[in-house]
């Protein structure tokens, strides 16, 4: 362990000063305990810390970052530490202190009324849904990761994930924010107002900072009437341009009823039956492409049904879909998106892969698709292209998964040509390099390139003036501040 004073530790006494702030609960100083905290979950990055702060309240952790930054060190916020692009894990300097914000977990406020949840940042998203659900509402946002990502991750990369077709962002669902400042300063700004309009919207300024700007401690979210009729497909299609059309046909005909509108390919498909165990293709054979369509109402009876039986049937005879199943039961509903959520993990263990988060108008999907399903596999050949992603708002994960006759690392040599052939078809159909996941560590360089010039120096200017000395979350968005 670095002990304070030497090249890897904390200035002289900064430790003390801590522990005395914290108390024993409140600081991880053990090899073991501080393990998780050092890698990110696609294993990509392996850092070093002095130690990882716990704080249990905002007072505690105004007063240890405070302390932090007199003593010019690094900080590193880390919720669930989910993060797909290397977000929340230390450099390797062991200089840099992981925060963890787990410990604020509590719920300060739930009001029915006016349709409003107050929660800290340390509650796991999957809570958030709990809590409301048993006051009678719903918290719609929705992601794999959410039994595990905690709220000031989901806001700090203003997680997007499988709703957003019908409810927008993690950004469209935040009212009111509550931020502890680089230097420990409180903004309290947990305002649960509809309209507010008082100079600078701040709270979007820290929704997807990705904890380059100080740390989301709380945050009132909105909330929603609960689901009361909804109606689950799972369809084969032989196209992409199938996938759209059939998109269409529902918006044109309810936009309302989509929760969400997510694309599968075969190939995806295949690793999760292939791994996943208790997996099973609810269709007579497999296809090219499949699309999952979830409908919801908080009206009870809206006949939700009958609109998929209706669309569907329209779409067979036009040929646009080449089979469909329908759930049954909550237990069909249930595995149904299974096939969909563990397409990431099912991924994971076939091996290593490289990952895109990509965005375009909705319009240019199946070019998408197309375009890079042709592009990956001439810089690897003999690797996969391997796509999930959320179709009804041009959000795509567009992967390559590690061919059998190569390693990992001979593989993940190529991961930058690959990401870049991707983000070049992106940018000529106008979309981005990062739809959900955030730039982290990964797409330093990539931001770089594309938001470079005004946007770029603009995003320099506002660090600058929050945190001068980039103590916050050095590594991610910018590339990498000198070492001190
Ligand atoms: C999803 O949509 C996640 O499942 C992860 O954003 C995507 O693993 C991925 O590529
Ligand atoms: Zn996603």
């Amino acid at each position: 362990m670095p002990e304070d004073g030497l090249p890897n530790g904390l200035p002289a006494g900064l430790r003390e000063r801590l522990r005395a702030c914290l108390g024993p609960k409140g600081m991880v100083e053990e090899a073991d305990d501080i393990a998780p905290h050092l890698s990110d979950w696609r294993g990509l990055y392996h850092g070093r810390t002095p130690c990882v702060l716990r704080p249990a309240s905002t007072a505690e952790l105004s007063a240890v970052v405070a302390l932090c930054h007199a003593a010019g060190v690094a900080m590193v916020p880390q919720g669930g530490n989910t993060s797909m692009s290397g977000g929340s894990v230390p450099d390797g300097s062991g200089r840099q202190v992981v925060v963890s914000l787990g410990r604020m977990n509590r719920l300060r406020a739930l009001d029915p009324v006016d349709m409003t949840m107050t929660v800290e940042a340390g509650m796991v998203v999957r809570r958030v849904q709990e809590l409301a659900a048993e006051a009678g509402c719903q918290f719609p946002l929705a992601f794999g990761g959410d039994g595990t990502a905690m709220v000031g991750g989901m806001l700090s990369t203003n997680a997007g994930g499988n709703t957003t077709v019908r409810y927008g962002n993690a950004r469209e669902l935040t009212l009111g924010l509550e931020v502890v400042l680089p230097d420990g300063q409180v903004i309290d700004a947990l305002r649960q107002l509809r309209k507010d309009n008082t100079g600078y919207a701040l709270r979007q300024l820290f929704i997807g900072a990705e904890g380059t700007l100080g740390f989301i401690t709380a945050a009132v979210l909105r909330l929603f009437p609960p689901v009361r009729d909804k109606a689950l497909a799972l369809c084969a299609v032989q196209e992409p341009e199938a996938a759209l059309a059939l998109f269409r046909r529902f918006r044109d005909r309810d936009e309302t009823a989509l929760r969400a509108f997510e694309y599968i390919s075969g190939s995806a498909m295949r690793l999760v039956l292939e791994g996943i165990e208790g997996a099973s293709l609810p269709l007579a054979s497999p296809a090219p492409h499949y699309v999952l369509i979830d409908l919801a109402a908080s009206r009870p009876q809206a006949g939700l049904r009958e609109l998929l039986e209706g669309v569907l049937e329209e779409a067979l005879e036009a040929g646009e879909v080449a089979d469909a199943v329908i759930a049954e039961s909550e237990a069909q509903r249930q595995a149904i998106w299974r096939l969909r959520e563990e397409a990431p993990e099912a991924q994971r263990r076939a091996g290593a892969s490289v990952k895109s988060d990509v965005s375009v108008p909705v319009s240019r999907v199946p070019e998408l698709i197309r375009r890079c399903f042709e592009a990956m596999p001439a810089i690897v050949p003999g690797a996969e292209p391997v796509a999930i992603g959320h179709l009804g708002d041009g959000n795509i994960h567009m992967n390559l998964q590690q061919p059998a006759h190569l390693s990992a690392e001979a593989f993940m040599a190529h991961g930058e040509a690959v990401m870049n052939a991707v983000n070049e078809i992106t940018g000529a159909l106008g979309g981005s390099f990062s739809a959900e996941h955030g730039v982290g560590r990964i797409k330093v360089k990539t931001l770089a390139k594309w938001r470079g010039g005004a946007e770029l120096e603009t995003m320099r200017r506002i660090r600058a003036a929050l945190d001068p000395a980039g103590l916050m979350n050095p590594d991610v968005l910018f590339a990498p501040a000198p070492r001190r």
